[in-house]
Formats: C-alpha cells, sequence, structure tokens
C-alpha cells in the first residue's frame, strides 16, 4: 500500500486529495487531504471518484487509427506518421485549424504545450472552449485593466456582502473563482453575518444557501448591473477609491437604464433593484461576481464589465474583502501593448480575432465554406466540440466532411469518432499536475505540485503529444522544453532542476515568478501545497491600459450598449432555454450517473399546464429539435426551461444557434435561447 497526495484535476477547485494504492497501482481509497492548507479536507463526489475515472476501462491505453469505419490499435510511431503525411499534405496551413477543450485549462500539457502548439501551426484557425465559457469575462478585463488574464475574484472569505449572479457554486464547485470547498466558504460568509444573494432563474441549490434569491429573466443581467449603476450615481452612492478614466461617460449612459425601465425587461421590481444597489453600496465589504450564466448570453460582455464597474463604483474593487487580483505563483506579466481584440476577423462572417482565437461559433462555417483558407484538416485536443458547442449537429456533419483529422482525447466519443487519428493521453495518475490558470484566479494564493503517482510506461505525456504534433508542423527537431526555456528571458542564469521538461519549465517559472525563493524543490518539499497568504491589493501596479489607469469606459464597450438600450423594449420570447450542471457531472465526458442526475428538462408547471404537456415534450429553436424528459418544478420561472449540457441522449446543443453571438467577444450564446414546446 502506498499513500500520494495530489491535486484533483477535475475542476477549478483544485481539493488536495489523499489516495491509497495497493501494490498493482490500483486506487483503494479517495480521501480529501486534510493537510491541504488551502482545501483542508474537502472532496466533492466528482473527485472521489478519480480512482474509477482512472481506471476506465473505456479510456484508450494506446493511439487509434479508423479506417471507414472500423477502428484499429497502431503504434505511436505509425499514429504520428499518419500525422506527418497529413501535415505534408496540408502545405497551407490555413487550411489546418486548432479546437482546445477545456480540461488544456486544467492540465500542464495545456499550459505549457498547447500555445507553443498553436503557434507552430501558423494558422490563424485557433477555436477553444473559451469562446463557449468566459470569453467575455477576458475582453471586458482586458479593456478594463489592459490584460484579459488580470481577472478579480470575490475575497470570499473576508467578504460581508455577495451578490452572485449566474452562478451555481454548490453544484459546479466554483468557477472563475477558485476556492475549494465553495459551500463551506459561503457558510461561513453568513456565519460572520455577512449576506448573499443569488440571482439566478431557478432557485439552485446554492440560492437556497442564500439570505436571497432573486429571479431574472434569461440574457437580462446586463440591464439590471446598469439598473445598479443608474441608482448609485442617482442616488450618490458612488464612492470611487481608485485612479479611473471614464466615469462621466458611465454615468451618462446609465441615465437609459432607470430601474423602472430594466424592471420591465428583467422581471425584477424596480424597488428590488433599488434595495439591492443601496445595499452593495452599504456593505463594509461588498463583491459582485457573474458566472457562466451571465458570459454566455447575448450580452456576456457588457454584463463582465458592469460587474467591474459596480466593484469600482461600490470602492471595492483591489480591497480586501472586495474583489481582488491573486498572484499566482508562476505569474508572469510582460509589459506588452494595452489590450485590443479583432487584430484578424473570421474569413466568412467576418467576426473579430479575440485573445488570439476565432469564435467556436463559426466553426462549422469555416470548414463548410470552400475557398481560400477553408478548413481542411482539424486538431482537437481535450475538446468535444459536437456536444459543447452552439448547434453541435452541424458540427458533427461538418467535422465528417474534413480531409484529416487527429484528436489528444483519451476517449472515443461524439467528436473523435471523426477523426482519423486519437491520441490519448496517459492515465490521471500517470500524469504530473499544476494549475498553471486556476492558481490565478485562487481566492488566496496558493501553490501546490503533484508528480505522477504511477510510472509512465511506453507512452508519452500529454505534453510530449502536443510538442510531437508542433515538431511535425514544423519540421524542427530537438528538445522542445530547452527550446522554450533558451527563448525565455531570464532563464539563462537559472540552475533549473525537475525529472523531465515539463518540471524544469515549471522551475524556471517558479522562478522567475512573482514570489522570491520559490521552486519546484520548494513545493515538492511541501506535498500539502503551500499557502502563499490572503491576496493583497495590486493596482495601479497591475494594469496595463495605455491611461495607466482603470478604463471604465471602453469605446469598444460603449458601442456596444447602443445594442442593449435597442432592447430595451423589445418583447422577451414567450419560452426561452437555459442550461445547468449537475454536481455529479463535468460537461460532456464524466456523467458518474445515479440519483438525479440525468438530462431532465426543468419547466414550471404552469407552463406544462398552460402547453398542456405531459411525461416527454419537443423543444424546437431555430437551430433544430430535441425529444425530452420533462421535470416540472417550481425551482425555475415561469417562461423558462433549462436543459444541462453534454449528454448524448439529449444534447441541448442541437438546439442553441451559433449565428447568436455576444458582439464584443464573439462568444457562444447558451442561454435565453428562443424555443417551443410541443407535446410529443
Ligand atoms: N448548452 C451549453 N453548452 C455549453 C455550456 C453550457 O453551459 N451550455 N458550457 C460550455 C462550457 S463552460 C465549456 S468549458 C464547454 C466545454 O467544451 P469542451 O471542452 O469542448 O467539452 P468537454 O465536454 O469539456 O470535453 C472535454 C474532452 O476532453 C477529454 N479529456 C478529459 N480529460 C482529458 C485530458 O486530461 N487530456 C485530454 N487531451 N483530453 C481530456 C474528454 O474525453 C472530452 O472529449 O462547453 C460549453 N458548452
Ligand atoms: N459538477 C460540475 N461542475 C462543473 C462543471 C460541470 O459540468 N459539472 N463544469 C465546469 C465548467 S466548464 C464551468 S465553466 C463551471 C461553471 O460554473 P457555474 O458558473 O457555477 O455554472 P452553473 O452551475 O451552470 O451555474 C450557472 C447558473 O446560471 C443560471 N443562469 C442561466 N442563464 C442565466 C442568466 O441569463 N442570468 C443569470 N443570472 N443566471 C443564469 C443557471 O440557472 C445556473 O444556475 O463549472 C465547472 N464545474
Ligand atoms: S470540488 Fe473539484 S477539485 Fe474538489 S474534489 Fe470535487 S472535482 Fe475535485
Ligand atoms: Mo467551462
Amino acid at each position: 500500500m502506498t499513500t500520494v497526495h495530489r491535486t484533483c484535476p477535475l475542476c477549478e477547485a483544485v481539493c488536495g486529495l489523499t489516495l491509497t494504492l495497493d501494490d498493482g497501482g490500483h486506487v483503494t481509497s479517495v480521501r480529501g487531504d486534510k493537510d491541504d492548507p488551502f482545501s483542508k479536507g474537502f472532496i466533492c463526489p466528482k473527485g472521489a471518484s478519480l480512482g474509477k475515472l482512472d481506471e476506465d476501462p473505456d479510456r484508450l491505453s494506446r493511439p487509434v487509427v479508423r479506417e471507414g469505419e472500423t477502428w484499429r490499435e497502431a503504434t505511436w510511431d505509425e499514429a504520428f506518421d499518419l500525422v506527418r503525411q497529413a501535415f505534408a499534405r496540408h502545405a497551407d496551413r490555413q487550411s489546418i485549424a486548432l479546437y482546445l477543450g477545456n480540461p488544456s485549462a486544467h492540465t500542464m500539457a495545456g499550459a505549457l504545450y498547447a500555445g507553443p502548439l498553436a503557434k507552430s501551426l501558423g494558422t490563424k484557425h485557433i477555436y477553444s472552449a473559451s469562446t463557449a465559457d468566459q470569453m467575455p469575462k477576458h475582453v471586458a478585463c482586458g479593456l478594463m485593466f489592459g490584460d484579459p488574464l488580470s481577472i478579480p475574484v470575490p475575497d470570499l472569505d473576508r467578504t460581508g456582502y455577495l451578490l452572485m449572479l449566474g452562478a451555481n457554486p454548490l453544484d459546479s464547485n466554483g468557477s472563475l473563482c477558485t476556492a475549494p470547498d465553495f459551500p463551506g466558504r459561503l457558510k461561513a460568509l453568513r456565519r460572520r453575518g455577512g449576506r448573499l444573494v443569488v440571482v439566478d432563474p431557478r432557485v439552485t441549490r446554492t440560492a437556497k444557501k442564500a439570505d436571497e434569491h432573486v429571479f431574472i429573466r434569461p440574457g437580462t443581467d446586463a440591464y439590471l448591473l446598469f439598473g445598479l449603476v443608474h441608482t448609485l450615481f442617482a442616488e450618490g452612492l458612488t464612492r470611487v477609491a481608485l485612479e479611473v478614466e471614464g466615469l462621466e461617460e458611465v454615468r451618462e449612459q446609465a441615465k437609459h437604464f432607470p430601474p423602472e425601465l430594466v424592471a420591465r425587461r428583467t422581471g425584477i421590481p424596480a424597488e428590488v433593484i433599488v434595495r439591492l444597489a443601496r445595499e452593495l453600496a452599504a456593505a463594509e465589504h461588498a463583491a459582485v461576481y457573474a458566472r457562466i450564466g451571465t458570459c454566455t448570453q447575448e450580452f456576456g460582455t457588457l454584463a463582465q464589465w458592469l460587474v467591474e464597474v459596480l466593484n469600482v463604483l461600490t470602492g471595492n474593487l483591489d480591497r480586501p474583502g472586495g474583489a481582488m487580483f491573486p498572484m499566482a505563483a508562476t505569474e508572469s506579466r510582460p509589459r506588452r501593448k494595452p489590450y485590443r481584440t479583432g487584430r484578424w476577423a473570421s474569413r466568412v462572417r467576418g467576426l473579430p480575432e479575440v485573445n488570439g482565437e476565432l469564435p467556436v461559433a463559426t466553426l462549422a462555417d469555416e470548414i463548410e465554406t470552400p475557398g481560400e483558407g477553408q478548413i481542411r484538416f482539424l486538431i482537437t485536443v481535450a475538446g468535444n466540440p459536437v456536444m459543447s458547442a452552439p448547434n453541435g449537429a452541424r458540427l458533427d456533419a461538418a467535422f465528417g466532411s474534413l480531409d484529416f483529422m487527429v484528436s489528444v482525447d483519451p476517449y472515443l466519443n461524439e467528436t473523435t469518432r471523426h477523426a482519423n487519428v486519437i491520441l490519448p493521453p496517459p492515465r490521471v495518475l500517470q500524469t504530473g499536475h499544476f494549475d498553471f490558470a486556476l492558481l490565478g484566479l485562487a481566492v488566496r494564493n496558493y501553490a501546490r505540485y503533484s508528480r505522477p503517482a504511477l510510472p509512465l510506461g511506453e507512452r508519452p505525456t500529454e505534453g510530449q503529444i502536443l510538442a510531437r504534433l508542433a515538431m511535425l508542423a514544423t519540421g524542427l527537431e530537438g528538445d522542445f522544453d530547452e527550446f522554450i526555456i533558451s527563448q525565455t528571458p531570464g532563464a539563462a542564469e537559472l540552475t533549473l532542476e525537475g525529472e523531465n521538461g515539463a518540471e524544469r519549465r515549471l522551475d524556471m517559472m517558479l522562478k522567475l515568478g512573482p514570489y522570491d525563493g520559490l521552486s519546484l524543490g520548494k513545493l515538492l518539499d511541501h506535498p500539502h501545497g503551500l499557502d502563499l497568504g490572503p491576496l493583497e491589493p495590486r493596482l495601479p501596479g497591475l494594469l496595463k491600459t495605455a491611461s495607466g489607469r482603470v478604463e471604465l469606459a471602453p469605446p469598444q464597450l460603449l458601442a456596444d450598449v447602443d445594442r442593449l438600450r435597442a432592447g430595451l423594449d423589445t418583447e422577451p420570447p414567450e419560452l426561452v432555454l437555459i442550461g445547468r450542471r449537475h454536481l455529479r457531472s463535468n460537461n460532456s465526458w464524466m456523467h458518474l450517473t445515479g440519483g438525479s442526475n440525468t438530462a431532465t428538462l426543468q419547466i414550471n408547471p404552469a407552463d406544462v399546464a398552460r402547453l398542456g404537456l405531459d411525461g416527454e415534450a419537443t423543444v424546437s429553436s431555430a437551430a433544430g429539435r430535441l425529444t425530452v424528459a420533462l421535470e416540472p418544478t417550481d425551482t425555475i420561472m415561469p417562461g423558462v426551461v433549462s436543459l444541462p449540457h453534454g449528454w448524448a441522449e439529449a444534447n441541448a446543443n442541437v438546439l442553441t444557434n451559433e449565428s447568436a453571438i455576444d458582439v464584443p467577444s464573439g462568444n457562444a450564446v447558451f442561454n435565453g435561447v428562443p424555443v417551443t414546446i410541443n407535446a410529443r
């Protein structure tokens, strides 16, 4: 029996786990690591399943190659040789596309190798799950603070008032706010006399634990937030404590959104909007936090912007107990030109580039539309866009028309079934783990590195797979990691340690990072993780805007306010679709099933009666139709239905529409999709 301590790689909460393995390397128990200073023993049902997941018999252990409809195993050399030949046939690199899925935000491979792979392809066709998720946040923060990675998080452990919109951390365990034991932290907030208000079209598990829940009509958060901003100005409640640009422009724009008008659009009574604004202003420490429900909607970027505007106007940005900027152990923020989007545009719909990528909502257009720059060769890494992207059914057909596709993925699934070659990453326990991305979003500064618990054997790490793809694309040879190290300013003066290239690069980043004395060796000496202290104020040092101040009114966002104003008087559709998550699932690939964990359509009993429904029903949208089992519940607003995404038997993204996007970010719109419902 051996005991190993490692970070759970399954969600953004980065819990420390303690596993026991028998002599054959099989997991016999998984517990929360009580000695982890950040997660303190917390574990959820997904984390508890890590052993099962690690040994899932459906995971591929060798590359597989498709011949027509049949699959056969292949050697790594043969599989990579097929990819090499495909690169040779696609000399025009604009015919090649890369899609990076959600787990690549968690894996070391994603953090260390996906960027260089994207660069080595030399194509503008870079896509990722980010434009089905948090891209509005990057754009809003990029324009306001100058860096799309400067994302404030609520100072969860010290705040006294949390206004939470479109997030359900009791099921998701939190997002863009890394906080192991989010439920416990919310309980502690209320225990110390703080107040939690949840705005959601559903009474979620989180809402049930809150002081107050407010129903909101889907897709209208930007209206509500502008109503709050309006009230702060109208009642003289602003207390801006930072050097900002654009305060007057925001005041002018907010005049168009008085609570009485906003009430009609959001379904929230004007007096509630006014009271929330007053509460927010009166709280000694407050934070506004908004997540996926408010990103994947028509006005996603405006909503993310207004969240930070509120944090600034109430004096809570960059202040303990408010919304603060974490400082990751590997943070590197070289001075660049101020953030901008639209450095190039997509070929078919002319959508602007954002963060070096194009919206996944236009991936099908770029595959289907002939002409120069048409995608003919697709690489997917850790993604399942057939299930996760808007109008997944169209992508499904488009993938079938490609000349060549290679997927780096442990599973044969709805997306990878179209690949010619699947290259599987090693098992979870054969993989080292460091949360490069998520530790920059943590509510406490913290670092932890987990070495692989089991030997790799003959197979490559996922990083080595991506590095090999990059080298096949460029034709270069040599040591990939040493090349990257040699290109990094300041690295030449360092003595680097580590058992492999990934560890040496981690050591380099820690030694070049903002904490003195931090190194791989130091993290290895702290197998339960290292507490790096509470969040500290970081402005104005962190700002990279042209003015050197917080930009409250970036012109690109003001321009989008016209679109918002135009929608003030529109009649809402009779019925709209939103999503949800379940504690025991993970997007499209981890349904640990059991209990209530199924893809049912939540619908208010009043709508069931009005539409004469029973049992199952057919849901139709502009994109497609789907027959689903109904779950009548008064926890959802009348006029709203909710279906989780990622379920093969009822793919919610058959209904979502790729032509609807959040304009500034190109992000997909999953919430507020107009639908009709008929008895089967
Ligand atoms: N309707 C609707 N659609 C949505 C959402 C919604 O709320 N509603 N949410 C959106 C969001 S937030 C996201 S992030 C996207 C997710 O979109 P995607 O990332 O495209 O989809 P996932 O379902 O996360 O697929 C993950 C893939 O990675 C594979 N995988 C798992 N672990 C590893 C690993 O270690 N390495 C590699 N290489 N592969 C691995 C899995 O087998 C699976 O194929 O979906 C979006 N889609
Ligand atoms: N168990 C589990 N955990 C997960 C995942 C998972 O699939 N399962 N996925 C992971 C991923 S990739 C992500 S991005 C995070 C997301 O983490 P969260 O943002 O917490 O995601 P959800 O739990 O889907 O909560 C979103 C809430 O938004 C509400 N909502 C929908 N439309 C609107 C709207 O227009 N306005 C408002 N105010 N609310 C709205 C929904 O009813 C839902 O309760 O979760 C991560 N964690
Ligand atoms: S909350 Fe997230 S990180 Fe923690 S055990 Fe569950 S899945 Fe793993
Ligand atoms: Mo996500």
